[in-house]
């Protein structure tokens, strides 16, 4: 039963909230149209740059290149649901919501892009519970939903159990029981948050 008891999620940007595999597809066939690219229904492993670079070594730097370029971050499109289901989120009873995300190290357009995006697509108060960190397991939290497989940093048992976001890059990984996923935002993520609702 929602609102029976406090919880605190983390919800992931690219990957969950942002069409970050689309829009990099997109702009690097438009960048380099001569170049080989991945299909999305072919993306295997949570980074893009090292499955180019398994190609052909200077494909890595120019899918880079892709998302180093100002206004990517920004022009970002959202995933299907992902707007509605975050300001239902914000509005249920004792739930604490979060948007956790890391930069890229080239993080002079990226770091901005990500505050004006969310500000953008969700509005000024989400600014407000946007969390930049390289490491989020010492983010302390009830739920981590990241589409990222394997999300490791200086807490090796992280407060968080991460719910893995369906994504091209993760989609035909086998999970090994406890873990979970959210296939989209139509999936039950309500009964995700009811499962680790703790007595107030
Ligand atoms: N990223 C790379 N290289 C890739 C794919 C993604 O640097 O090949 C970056 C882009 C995002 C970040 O800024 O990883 C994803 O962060 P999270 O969604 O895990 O927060
Ligand atoms: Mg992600």
């Amino acid at each position: 039963m929602s609102g029976s008891g406090s919880v605190r999620v983390l919800v992931d940007m690219d990957g969950v909230l942002a069409d970050f595999e689309g829009a990099l597809l997109r702009k690097y066939r438009e960048r380099y149209p001569g170049e080989p690219f991945i299909e999305l229904s072919e993306r295997r492993g949570f980074l893009a740059r090292d499955q180019y670079r398994q190609i052909s070594p200077e494909l890595g730097p120019k899918l880079s290149s892709v998302y180093e370029s100002p206004g990517f971050f920004l022009d970002l499109k959202p995933i299907p649901g992902a707007i509605e289901a975050m300001k239902e989120m914000s509005n249920l009873k004792n739930t604490e919501m979060f948007l956790c995300t890391s930069p890229i190290l080239q993080y002079e357009h990226c770091v901005q892009e990500k505050f004006l995006w969310v500000e953008k697509h969700l509005g000024a108060e989400f600014v407000q519970r946007l969390i930049l960190t390289r490491d989020k397991t010492i983010v302390h939290a009830d739920l981590l939903i990241d589409d990222k497989d394997s999300i490791k940093g200086v807490q090796a048992s992280p407060s968080w159990e991460h719910i893995l976001f369906t994504c091209c890059h993760n989609q035909h990984l086998q999970l090994q029981p406890p873990q979970r996923r959210l296939q989209s935002w139509a999936d039950d993520w309500r009964a995700i948050l009811d499962s680790k609702r703790r007595p107030n």
